[in-house]
């Protein structure tokens, strides 16, 4: 059988899939200590399935002989393209099968932010919770308010989906291509990015990180939003200036905002979005339920087995 390095914990009953096929030899993380394990098993490994490292070239060096990537993700912006292409190996990623799940996390992150509600959960806690709730706790409405979707992809129409069945609200999008689907089933309208920042009620990010994508959402952006704006992130952390972001909640230039990714993750303790109370900061958990991480790992195995016997026509973004 040929090798193949797995390097994330997966449930038992995946890895012995795995090993039907393949001699797999299992890493439940790859760092500092066990890097140098990692780089001599992956001397004569055909594939290496996992997530949560970055596989830079440094790395893929090491593995003369690797045909197939296949990582337990939707994104794939860790990866360096040109050189899988260069060096013919297939990156496989797991789309359409996180999608529902990680538009929930969006629209909890848009009412969390709404109504308040881990800053009212703290009040609660904290013993300070009189009746009646003072007007200063109160949150905003969502439902008939206006979205502004950047990256109108599955993810994107994922959640114009429920903002316009389940909240009657107006979607607007911006994207590269126009989304017909959305359009004919949604209403929902293409924008250019000033018009979409300047009459959405909730500015929602899903962008992949990409060079067009990065720092799209500056000063300037976020002077264009509404006063009583809220501004959500669930696609990646680079799309946004996160100085410029802590400066516009903390001038209450716009209402607030609600993040899942960042520009570097775990978010530092020492980052200004730490000190704000107009933020709600998930831990980037757009997939992270139970159901979804088995999905998506039986995915990655699929595109695994199938990239090896060299059918590249499902999930490969490298050819
Ligand atoms: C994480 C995600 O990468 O799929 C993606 O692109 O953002 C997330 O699901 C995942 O946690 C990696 O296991």
């Amino acid at each position: 059988k040929d090798k193949v390095v797995l390097y994330k914990k997966i449930p038992e009953q995946q890895q012995q899939s795995l090993s039907q096929t393949f001699n797999l030899v299992c890493f439940d993380k790859i760092d500092e200590n066990n890097l140098e394990q990692f780089l001599n098993e992956i001397k004569d490994a055909v594939g290496l399935i996992g997530a949560g490292f970055k596989l830079d070239k440094n790395i893929l060096k090491h593995a003369p002989h690797l045909k197939v990537i296949s990582t337990i993700s939707v994104g794939y912006d860790h990866f360096d393209l040109d050189y899988l292409k260069q060096h013919n190996i297939a990156l496989m990623h797991t789309p359409n099968v996180l999608t529902e799940t990680t538009a929930d996390t969006i629209f909890s992150l848009i009412m969390c932010t709404a109504r308040r509600t881990t800053e009212l959960n703290n009040l609660v806690r904290s013993g300070a919770w009189v009746n009646n709730l003072k007007d200063a706790y109160f949150g905003i409405d969502v439902y008939g308010k206006k979205l502004g979707i950047l990256g109108m992809g599955r993810i994107g129409y994922a959640v114009a989906k429920r903002a316009h069945l389940g909240f009657d609200m107006q979607v607007n999008y911006y994207n590269r291509s126009a989304n017909s689907a959305a359009e004919t089933n949604l209403k929902a309208q293409k924008m250019e990015l000033d018009e979409l920042l300047a009459t959405s009620d909730f500015v929602c990010s899903i962008l992949p990180a990409n060079q067009q994508t990065d720092l799209l959402i500056g000063q300037r952006e976020l002077a264009l939003m509404k006063s009583s704006a809220i501004f959500i992130n669930g696609g990646r952390g680079n799309v946004v200036d996160e100085d410029a972001l802590a400066k516009a909640l903390q001038d209450r230039t716009i209402r607030a905002a609600g993040l899942d990714v960042y520009k570097v993750e775990p978010l530092p303790t020492s980052s200004p979005l730490m000190d704000l109370d107009n933020i709600v900061l998930f831990p980037h958990i757009g997939s992270a339920t139970a159901e979804t991480r088995l999905a998506m790992i039986d995915c990655a195995i699929d595109n695994l087995v199938a990239a090896y016997h060299g059918d590249l026509s499902k999930n490969c973004v490298s050819h």
